[in-house]
């Protein structure tokens, strides 16, 4: 039995390590995850499950990714991926409006389907942490975030005993050109979701979060990669399974051959 025990925490050590260890390896290292038949990159598809199961297992499920003091705060926060979803008529309205008609919705698998207005959103209590947000493309940022507690948000819709997963719907689509576009989507399990420096983002050092950035609302989950930071997004449906969004893969970058965990 505990040989069994041994060896299986010696497997889940090489999937961790190997993972983070290529996350920590810095810039312009990441060109190979975009190669379809890259090993490295199949073998962090693989270790995908097998690094979710490790750090469920070895990191209690609230601890708080790290936080740094003002003056560490660097760079401003570098916009990347989309930056300016004006293109989508229905967030080009809101921008016009100044985002008065903005509506968060709570979905899916719960009791009460909700909607939040911003300023419903700003008045419940808020919280402000300063973190690093690492892209997989090799630069990190380290900002300050402010906005609602998700956990709180989801309290109020009453997530189902069945619900699994927080699906977050975003405004802005990706591709173009000659593929399709597609909506980008991310998603967490409910651990994350509720985990106590997941914020539904409305502020950025201190200013209102700008358009760049994912206006009016972007979600921080501050143990996983930048991909999985959410900006512009509209709904947050609860579910049991992915299978019916974008390729099912649980994310429009998961949809593209990255890890669905994505935790640092
Ligand atoms: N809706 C949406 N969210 C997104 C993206 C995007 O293109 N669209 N890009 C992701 C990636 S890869 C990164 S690194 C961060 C960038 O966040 P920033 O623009 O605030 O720096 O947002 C993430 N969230
Ligand atoms: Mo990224």
């Amino acid at each position: 039995m505990s040989q069994l025990i041994l060896s299986r925490r010696r497997l889940l050590g090489v999937g961790a390590a190997g993972a983070s260890s290529l996350i920590l390896s810095g810039c312009d290292q990441f060109d190979f995850l975009t190669n379809r038949n890259d090993p490295t990159r199949n073998f962090l598809e693989r270790a995908n499950e097998l690094t979710y199961a490790a750090q469920r297992a070895l990191v209690p499920h609230q601890a708080l990714a790290r936080e740094y003091s003002p003056s560490e705060i660097r760079q401003g926060m570098r916009p990347n991926g989309s930056t300016d979803p004006r293109d989508v008529q229905e967030y080009a309205d809101l921008v016009a409006t100044n985002f008065t008609n903005y509506r968060l919705s709570v979905t899916g698998l719960v009791e009460t389907p909700m909607s939040f207005t911003l300023d419903e959103l700003r008045n419940m209590p808020a919280r402000s942490q300063i973190t690093r947000h690492d892209c997989v493309e090799g630069w990190s940022c380290i900002a300050k975030w402010t906005g609602t507690t998700l956990g709180a948000v989801l309290d109020q819709a009453k997530p189902k005993a069945t619900a699994k997963f927080a699906v977050y719907h975003c405004y802005d689509q990706m591709g173009g050109g000659l593929s399709a576009p597609e909506p980008y989507y991310e998603s967490s399990d409910l651990i994350d979701a509720y985990h106590p420096q997941t914020i539904l983002a409305y502020g950025l050092n201190d200013k209102t979060l700008p358009i760049a950035n994912g206006a009016p609302i972007r979600i921080r989950i501050e143990r996983a990669l930048g991909y999985k930071q959410p900006k512009y997004v509209h709904t947050i449906e609860l579910v049991d399974s992915f299978a019916r969004f974008g390729r099912g893969n649980g994310g429009y970058w998961e949809d593209h051959g990255y890890e669905w965990y994505g935790g640092i």
